[in-house]
């Protein structure tokens, strides 16, 4: 099933909620006896699937603050917080607590506009979720990246209504990421909560996908339908080109669209020129639009092209999070970030190490930075679990299906660092490859690897390759080991397949100067840098870089004196300072080899 995508007119439940942090994870228990002892009155019956359902009442009742009822966890007594928000930074009591908090707000049904069907959409929660409204249980969910909804049509009723949702940020041996990562562990309702009101019969989502041959675009339009009335055509039109076409129905649920345009009458997608053009979607009552470029990308050799013109990649990773705001960035948040890797002199970065808010992808469309995007199977993945596997590719259809019409995505990234001597990932990272392609072909598929050190140089020699359009490397020459320039024997290999560096860098506390052999200092860093690059730019096979990170990070297994909580191989700190390592990238990327 598509997921409900945008975009579209939706009423925003962002704002002020209550939260209770529930640390020893009683209140669920406490919910479901209720049900079971309360004479009938104010505790809701369990619903169809048997689950046993949340008595509403007695989570969020304003009534009851100061009476004789219970009220020790009354949602509606605890704290105020601003969602979207990390909850661990608008509650300071709990910053570091990982586990269940319940959060819940009211809205009355007039507040919005209604059509026949509403939907409720998060954004994402970490890590997982299960949600009420009015007392009925919803659903639940995984994953603690990428939007869901579920339709709340039934179970809207007239005045107040209430939604509660049960968070939880433990972290699981089984979950995607598992239970250590190199980031904070940010809780909570961690981007915007959505109600989407829609026809009955209506699209879902849609997907543009271009091809060029000699002078034409071929644009191939997709969309997917909802409702009981699925058989009708559709329609399409892209004003900017004087587009205007039917889009047919296969009869079953699925639209589509196949034109033609003369290219000199396109401005194509590109990092120079990121073009885009408007397109409105029309089913029935319904009508969707969004603003989208045209362009192909495709590997040659081990070169990147757009449009079929080379480019390098000139890039930096980046995680997502700001000072005081934990992974909640905010559109300031967000330009701040474009203006330091404009700044840089790029046009690539590199989503770290799951996928970034919606907006990320959307600002980079109109900046013109190529993007690298990826979900968390990070490090050790119990892959051979069937659940897993299940959760993994739930979570690369979440954010496939979310930014498939973002030109600047280049890259789908499947992993990072995970163990090619693993039989068993190396029987499922290649079914990954293929699943992502089976969703979007008009991609690139990516991994960040590793690479071994032989009597030969340092080879790559790991067995998804093959599957792979775009090696990621990630090294750490000159810091963990080596010399930063042993990069430069890094061999080329007979299959060619592009090299990403997907990783470089080292470690420098903002402010901490001394020598070049003096570790932590920005000198040091610096000098990595230098070594990294002459290495990087003279393998034809390597066809851009993502160097190791552009703002320092919350990191909580890094707590050496330099480091205190955090990981500290930016090229500027936590609150946007520069290290020398961001000129010396700059002056690479603004070099005369570009
Ligand atoms: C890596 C990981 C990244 C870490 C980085 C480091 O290889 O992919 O998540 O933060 O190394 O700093 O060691």
């Amino acid at each position: 099933m598509q997921l409900l995508e945008y975009p579209r007119d939706s009423y925003s439940l962002d704002g002020t909620w209550q939260a209770i942090p529930d640390q020893y994870e009683m209140f669920r228990d406490y919910f479901d006896d209720f049900v079971e002892d309360d004479d009938g009155e104010s505790a809701a019956l369990p619903d169809d699937d048997g689950q046993p359902a949340l008595s509403f009442e007695s989570i969020y009742e304003p009534s009851a603050s100061g009476s004789d009822d219970i009220t020790d966890f009354n949602i509606y007594d605890g704290y105020a917080v601003d969602l979207p928000a990390s909850w661990g930074e608008e509650i300071p009591e709990f910053r570091h607590f990982e586990g269940w908090v319940w959060f819940a707000r009211t809205f009355d049904r007039d507040e919005f506009d209604e059509d026949d069907r509403t939907f409720l959409r998060f954004g994402a929660i970490n890590y997982k979720a299960e949600v009420w409204l009015n007392g009925e249980r919803l659903g639940d969910h995984e994953g603690g990246y990428t939007p869901f909804s579920f339709e709340i049509t039934n179970e809207l009723q007239d005045g107040e209504n209430v939604i509660v949702v049960r968070t939880d940020n433990s972290r699981y041996e089984d979950g995607i990421p598992n239970e250590s990562t190199d980031w904070y562990n940010f809780g909570g309702i961690n981007r915007s909560v959505d109600l989407v009101s829609v026809p009955e019969s209506h699209l879902r989502n849609f997907k543009v996908e271009t091809s060029l041959t000699d002078d034409a675009v071929n644009v191939r339009i997709d969309a997917w339908l909802d409702g009981p009335e699925t058989g009708a055509d559709g329609s399409v039109v892209l004003p900017e080109l004087g587009v205007s076409e039917p889009l047919a129905s296969d009869g079953d649920g699925r639209l589509s669209a196949e034109f033609t345009v003369d290219q000199d009458d396109v401005t194509l997608w590109s990092p120079e020129s990121p073009q885009l053009y408007d397109i409105a979607l029309t089913y029935g009552e319904d009508a969707v639009a969004d603003r989208v470029g045209l362009r192909e990308i495709e590997v040659q050799g081990s070169d990147v092209l757009v449009n079929g013109e080379k480019v390098w990649l000139r890039g930096i990773a980046l995680h997502e999070e700001a000072v005081g705001k934990g992974r909640a960035l905010d559109t300031e948040d967000v330009q701040t970030r474009f203006q330091w890797i404009n700044e840089l002199g790029c046009n690539f970065a590199r989503l770290a190490h799951y996928p970034h808010t919606e907006e990320m992808a959307r600002t980079a469309d109109e900046e013109g930075i190529l993007l690298w995007e990826e979900v968390p199977a990070y490090w050790d993945v119990n892959f051979g679990d069937e659940d897993v596997q299940e959760l993994y590719r739930q979570q690369l259809r979440e954010l496939i299906q979310r930014d498939w019409n973002r030109a600047s995505v280049a890259l789908w990234s499947i992993a990072n660092e995970t163990d090619h001597n693993d039989d068993t990932r190396n029987e499922v990272l290649p079914e990954m490859a293929d699943y992502v392609r089976e969703l979007d072909d008009t991609r690139l598929v990516t991994a960040a690897c590793f690479v071994d050190e032989t009597d030969d140089g340092i080879v790559l020699q790991d067995p998804l390759e093959e599957h792979l359009d775009v090696v990621g490397v990630n090294e750490y020459y000159g810091w963990y080991y080596g010399n930063a320039d042993d990069l430069e024997d890094l061999q080329e290999d007979t299959d060619g397949t592009p090299i990403v560096i997907s990783e470089t860098g080292g470690g420098a506390k903002w402010g901490n100067h001394g020598n070049e052999e003096d570790r932590w200092t920005e000198e040091f860093q610096a000098e990595i840098y230098r070594g990294q690059i002459e290495g990087a730019s003279t393998n034809d096979q390597i066809a851009g870089m993502s160097p190791w990170i552009l703002f320092d990070f919350r990191a909580p297994m890094r707590q050496n004196e330099y480091q205190r909580g955090y990981n500290r191989k930016g090229v500027v700190d936590q609150h946007g300072r520069k290290k020398q390592a961001f000129h010396v990238l700059r002056k690479f990327y603004e070099s005369e080899k570009f």
